[in-house]
């Protein structure tokens, strides 16, 4: 195993990642999208010489971003993904019996087609499922002019560098907002707050601005290097946040998921932040 994968995303930090195989490298008309196999995590995808998801680590950040604010929320039924072309998130959404219509939003086809062959696990079958609408459209449009009403809408967002940008900027938070429905929760992907603090400081910045209830919460994912991953919360409600154990073990009975990360007090824990983190915050 000689050839590595060296991730660019910080300039003064890296991790590398040993290949044994490389199965997909192109250009797609948006990006550079790689899968190569590493022992450890198996395949892994990489957009832009940046590390989105492996076979190993990613039920940590695909449950994460599902099942707390679902679980949360308590009867969500219309669920809106932006981004998540691997397919990852979607699968884990429709897991829930109780999701009537998930609408996914993602920019670049290529990446959608190219994982249902190169990374089957990630979907797992979730693009035939008749109760996802796959649209392929810039979410920031989509966002703004959509007249839809979702109960979660979960941001799957690449880092805030190429297309994924928009979808870190207040104005596409508020637009997100207004597709709320009552009580309904917005999760973003917010990247690593030891490594990329202003990132979280700007999106807890608009959240604040616009929700009654805002926040973040936090898991590790080995692969997004530098230690936990902060995902915001924002609502106009504080109902889903004040959810007790109790209730969320009832709904995860009866919602039957065995889960690999998620668990009732793993969910509650995770709101609980480190003070490195909390300063963070505005
Ligand atoms: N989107 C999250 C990418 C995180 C990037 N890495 C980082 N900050 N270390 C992943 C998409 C999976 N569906």
């Amino acid at each position: 195993m000689s050839e590595r994968f060296t991730e660019t995303l910080h300039v003064d930090y890296a991790q590398s990642l040993g290949v044994t195989k490389v199965l997909y490298d192109n250009n797609s008309s948006l990006q550079h999208i790689q899968v190569f196999e590493n022992d450890r995590f198996g395949r892994v995808l990489t957009l832009d010489g940046v590390v989105q998801t492996t076979q190993g680590d990613e039920f940590i950040y695909h449950e994460m971003l599902t099942h707390v604010p679902i679980l949360a929320h308590g009867n969500a039924t219309r669920i809106l993904i932006i981004g998540g072309g691997d397919g990852g998130m979607a699968r884990e959404v429709l897991r829930h019996k109780s999701v009537e219509k998930v609408t996914m939003v993602e920019i670049d086809e290529g990446v959608v087609a190219f994982s249902k062959t190169y990374l089957p696990s990630l979907s797992n079958g979730a693009f035939d499922d008749p109760r996802l609408d796959l649209v392929i459209a810039d979410g920031a449009d989509f966002m703004a002019t959509s007249t839809d009403e979702f109960d979660v809408i979960i941001i799957d967002s690449t880092d805030p560098v190429g297309p994924g940008e928009v979808l870190f900027t207040d104005s596409f938070y508020g637009h997100a907002k207004r597709r709320l429905a009552k009580d309904g929760v917005l999760v973003t992907q917010n990247g690593v707050p030891f490594m990329q603090p202003s990132e979280l400081t700007g999106t807890m910045r608009a959240f604040q601005q616009l929700f009654a209830d805002w926040g973040c919460y936090i898991a590790s994912i080995p692969t997004y290097a530098g230690g936990p991953m902060a995902f915001g919360w924002g609502s106009d409600s504080s109902k889903a946040r004040d959810v007790d154990v109790a209730v969320l073990t009832k709904r995860l009975d009866a919602a039957g998921l065995d889960l690999g990360y998620y668990t009732p007090s793993v969910h509650k824990a995770a709101f609980s932040l480190p003070r490195y983190i909390e300063k963070l915050l505005p």
